[in-house]
């Protein structure tokens, strides 16, 4: 490891600690670094509140080392006015000489600005330590950036055998049961990092789920289902009061609550699309989807998904229905999605304990 990825490192840990705080900003750490020691360190703690940059700049005890100071940060230095003012600004205006940066803002109201600016200042600007890195700890947030639209995590649970369950056609017949009690905590937590949780008509109607996070610490994501018919019926798990819902259909809804609000969409042209689209209107940032197989495979299909959770257990069922089609040969498999650019890849994680 170099120094400039040692002490970028760092940066990453101080951002790390804003976890679940920052969204749907990204999360950001920085230091300042004199004569070889830390002098000064600080993180996005919160939506809306101080960057990073500010944060570690308040932190140092004598200001006029910063004027011979470098200062890390694991995301370029915002060169617009939003809830805060500029930090390239902060940085020039306190004659820092010197700024390591891992990765460029996919904002597009700052992307490369923050860098121009303060080059144009006369500081000497690095990027790329530990982009990778940087990017991938703040995916969710890239891809929103990137692509408008959130960040989609797919999610199931497989036998030996690549059967997701067995053929059931009524809410009776229990669902195989295929992951264990500690698989089904994590997912829990899942549940608790994302904002919006989606399943299809079927699942809805057969497996009866109350997809919220009760066996994790944190908050219930939106529940967010298809129900184009109206068949769910207003009984369902789903519409209980634990957590909002958010239902596409095609016209006008029978279930009336106050915490389900129906969406109205065509259901012709690419679904998928339209669904993440009004999603991201509604400030979902982030998609976490549970089945079935069928409402997984379209995802799959039309690429539009960003990463893969998929448990694959050690019994076998045999005959049912078959689980989605994804490759599988690595834990996490590379795949870039835009490789000129970013390292973004559609990451499948096998078996996740
Ligand atoms: C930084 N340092 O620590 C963060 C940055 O609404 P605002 O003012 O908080 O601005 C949010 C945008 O600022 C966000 O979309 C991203 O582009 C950048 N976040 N920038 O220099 C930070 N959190
Ligand atoms: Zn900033």
């Amino acid at each position: 490891m170099t120094t400039d990825e040692k002490f970028m490192h760092r940066c990453l840990q101080l951002a790390k600690k804003g976890e679940g705080f920052t969204r749907p900003n990204p999360m950001v750490g920085a230091v300042i670094v004199h004569d070889g020691k830390i002098i000064g360190e600080g993180y996005h703690r919160q939506f809306a509140e101080a960057h990073a940059e500010v944060n570690a700049v308040r932190s140092v005890k004598d200001p006029s080392l910063l004027s011979s100071s470098t200062l890390y940060v694991s995301l370029e230095p915002c060169a617009h006015h939003g809830k805060t003012p500029p930090c390239a600004d902060l940085v020039i205006e306190k004659g820092i000489p010197k700024v390591v940066v891992a990765v460029l803002d996919p904002n597009p109201k700052v992307s490369g600005k923050g860098i121009e600016k303060m080059r144009r200042a006369g500081i000497e600007v690095t990027v790329g330590t530990l982009e990778k890195e940087a990017e991938d700890l703040n995916r969710f947030f890239f891809v929103n950036q990137l692509y408008n639209r959130p960040y989609v995590i797919l999610k199931w649970a497989q036998s030996a055998d690549g059967f997701i369950d067995h053929s059931r056609s009524s809410a009776e017949v229990a669902p195989a049961q295929i992951s264990n009690e500690v698989t089904h905590s994590i997912v829990h937590k899942f549940r608790t990092r994302v904002e919006g949780i989606m399943v299809g008509t079927d699942t809805a109607i057969l497996d009866n789920p109350k997809l919220t996070a009760r066996k994790w610490y944190g908050d219930n994501p939106t529940r967010i289902v298809i129900d184009r018919e109206g068949r769910i019926p207003s009984n369902a798990a789903i519409f209980n009061d634990d957590a909002k819902v958010i239902v596409f259909t095609r016209g006008d809804y029978r279930v009336k609550k106050e915490n389900v609000k129906p969406i109205i969409i065509d259901f012709e042209g690419d679904t998928n699309r339209q669904i993440l689209q009004q999603l991201y209107t509604e400030r979902i940032h982030s998609l976490l989807v549970e089945g079935g197989a069928r409402l997984l495979s379209t995802f799959i299909e039309k690429n539009l998904w960003d990463e893969a959770f998929i448990e694959v257990a050690a019994k076998r069922l045999l005959t049912g229905v078959k689980a989605p089609s994804i490759p599988l040969d690595n834990a996490i498999i590379n795949r870039y999605l835009d490789s000129t650019q970013h390292h973004l890849k559609n990451k499948i994680t096998q078996n996740f304990l």
